[in-house]
């Protein structure tokens, strides 16, 4: 049976069953009480037939939950428009040729986990010589002059090596999102840059878990990059913006 992609529901064993899967805790002890509040609590959520299959005892009054039930709610797939990073991706030979015959200069990259955060794997996969899941990270790249500050960079450090390094873009991580701490964050290292005037000069990157593109603009980013992104992802979409600001006259060569 072929999916009605104008009425997308979710399936466990058979097409348009609507059966999902919810895990939760809940702050009460283990028991048969637990068990019946996480029943009503999915059921108000507007499963139907849910069932508890897994409660385990988390301790001291704490109870996580597995629970099983149907969503009757469909979506239409073919109405949804979802902005994404508009630029074809090319492969490491792709823009290491591409930076030499289209910029004729090393494209200078600073990356850092911002404010608090100490996260650094998700900024190292992009950054790193060694790269992520077969991909080189940008330090490996011949024509990129790749810089990785680390973490818990603050914003206006982060300014004073952009303007030290000639920075053509910067690359900000925020893993935590607790409290919307990467929202002020990121807000405030595009009013810095603003302030300092070289909002046309530098590229605004950020991405982690909680990161997508259109977050990223309404933030004041260029592109914003979420879970599982490869670093020729981000490098295409650097080169190519570099060149269209250029040939916008944003910049110069
Ligand atoms: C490893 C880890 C740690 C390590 C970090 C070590 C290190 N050097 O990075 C340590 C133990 C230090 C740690 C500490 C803490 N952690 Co922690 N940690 C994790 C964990 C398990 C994995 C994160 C990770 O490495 N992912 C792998 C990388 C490859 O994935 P990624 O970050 O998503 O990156 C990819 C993309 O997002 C994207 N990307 C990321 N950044 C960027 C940037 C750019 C520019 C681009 C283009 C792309 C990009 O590309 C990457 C590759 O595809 C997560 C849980 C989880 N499973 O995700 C919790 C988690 C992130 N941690 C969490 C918390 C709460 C903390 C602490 C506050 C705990 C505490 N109370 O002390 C502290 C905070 C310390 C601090 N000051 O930041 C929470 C965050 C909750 C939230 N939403 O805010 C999580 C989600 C765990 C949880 N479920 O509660 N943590």
């Amino acid at each position: 049976m072929k999916a009605d992609l104008t009425r997308v529901k979710p399936y466990g064993d058979m097409m348009n069953d609507g059966v999902v899967q919810l895990s939760f805790s809940l702050p009460v002890p283990v028991g048969e009480e637990a068990r019946e509040a996480a029943r009503q609590l999915a059921a108000k959520m507007g499963l139907e037939e849910p069932q508890v299959y897994h409660m385990t005892d988390l301790g001291e009054g704490f109870t996580y939950f597995i629970v099983y039930g149907r969503c009757t709610h469909t979506v239409d797939l073919t109405a949804i428009r979802v902005s994404k990073v508009d630029a074809p991706v090319m492969d490491f030979h792709e823009i290491n040729r591409f930076i030499r015959e289209r910029i004729g200069r090393k494209v200078v990259v600073l990356g850092a986990c911002t404010g608090t955060d100490a996260h650094t794997v998700g900024i190292d996969a992009i950054m790193n010589m060694k790269g992520y899941k077969g991909e080189y990270g940008l330090e490996r790249y011949p024509e990129i002059e790749a810089h990785n500050l680390g973490s818990q960079v603050s914003n206006e450090e982060l300014v004073a090596r952009a303007l030290e390094s000639n920075a053509d873009a910067l690359l900000v991580s925020q893993v935590v999102t607790q409290k919307g701490v990467h929202i002020t964050n990121l807000t405030e290292l595009v009013e810095l840059v603003e302030a300092e005037g070289l909002r046309d000069r530098l590229i605004l990157i950020c991405g982690g878990p909680r990161i997508h593109h259109e977050l990223a603009l309404e933030l004041g980013y260029d592109a914003g990059f979420g879970p599982g992104t490869l670093p020729p992802e981000v490098a295409s979409f650097i080169v190519q913006e570099l060149v269209r600001r250029r040939d916008q006259g944003r910049i110069g060569a």
